[in-house]
């Protein structure tokens, strides 16, 4: 299966870069795509704001992630999905045709609502934490350069990080039932018994779920590191606690131990490296 899989990629002579902030989970979703399509690439990761002297080569408003092919760049986490999906095999896509409709529906309601949520809710809940270790946290591979200067001007950035991103604590609060809302929804759905959201198989609408949940679960298997729970403060942890025990938190993080692999057991890693190697923070 992986020449299968490798042969439809293998046209493209370089391996296809991801361009990512790497602590945003829409990145990981983009992530999670690349890894269960087998493909070999590479992850060029970039701290917040700095990665816009990047990304707007490709797209305007600097948003990521960004997949560059050599057949051009393709923005938006879902696009990218689905260009991966062209290439695999019905049995392995995230997007079956049977389910289509239901997938890309469950989707995009994870990507506008609930995804915009659970980011606000960590940007607030780290918004305390020490520059170094905020720093530390979204600086996982990213230039050396990049971290060498950002101490300085850390302040100033994560204030407008934030205020771009409207995280106040009444937003915050106003968008936690979207959160809490979605869990119990997903546990519903997961009632039944069936093992994923539309069924009795892996698709894009688990992987957006469980992408977007990481904010408020963080997994152990999330392509950046989270900082050790005790370092937190004790509400995030409290909380990310409970949202592990919810049932449909304990689905997202099985989905990420048993599901964030290559669609078959025959092809290597397919996992990306970082561009740059992660370092020490400076
Ligand atoms: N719907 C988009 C959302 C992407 C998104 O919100 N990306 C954020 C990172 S989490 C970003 O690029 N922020 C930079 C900015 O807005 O300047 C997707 O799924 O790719």
């Amino acid at each position: 299966m992986y020449i299968t899989l490798a042969s439809e990629f293998h046209y493209l002579r370089q391996p296809m870069r991801l361009i990512t902030i790497p602590v945003s989970h829409y990145c990981e979703k983009a992530r999670w795509g690349l890894i269960h399509a087998g493909v070999d690439y590479v992850e060029d990761a970039h701290l917040q704001l700095f990665h816009y002297l990047v990304a707007r080569r490709y797209n305007t408003r600097g948003m990521v992630p960004i997949l560059v092919t050599d057949t051009g760049a393709i923005t938006d986490s879902t696009e990218i999905l689905r260009f991966l999906d062209q290439r695999l095999p019905e049995s392995a896509k995230l997007y079956p045709k049977s389910q289509i409709q239901e997938v890309e529906a469950l989707e995009e309601d994870f990507d506008e609502r609930f995804g915009i949520e659970t980011r606000r809710w960590v940007y607030f809940n780290l918004r305390t934490l020490p520059a170094r270790q905020i720093l530390k946290l979204a600086g996982q591979g990213t230039p050396l350069w990049e971290r060498a200067i950002a101490p300085p001007f850390f302040s100033p950035l994560f204030r407008f990080l934030l205020h771009s991103l409207d995280v106040s604590r009444e937003n915050v609060d106003r968008g936690f039932p979207v959160i809490s809302d979605t869990f119990d929804w997903v546990k519903t759905r997961l009632s039944d018994g069936r093992p994923f959201l539309c069924g009795d198989r892996f698709t894009a609408a688990d992987l957006t779920f469980a992408s977007l949940a990481a904010p408020v679960l963080w997994p152990p298997e999330y392509g950046i590191k989270f900082p050790p729970l005790e370092e937190v403060p004790p509400s995030a942890r409290d909380a990310i606690g409970q949202f592990r025990a919810h049932p449909a938190g304990e689905f997202a993080l099985r989905l990420f131990r048993e599901h964030r692999s290559p669609a078959t057991d025959t092809q290597p890693s397919g996992t990306g490296t970082l561009a740059q190697k992660a370092a020490p923070s400076p």
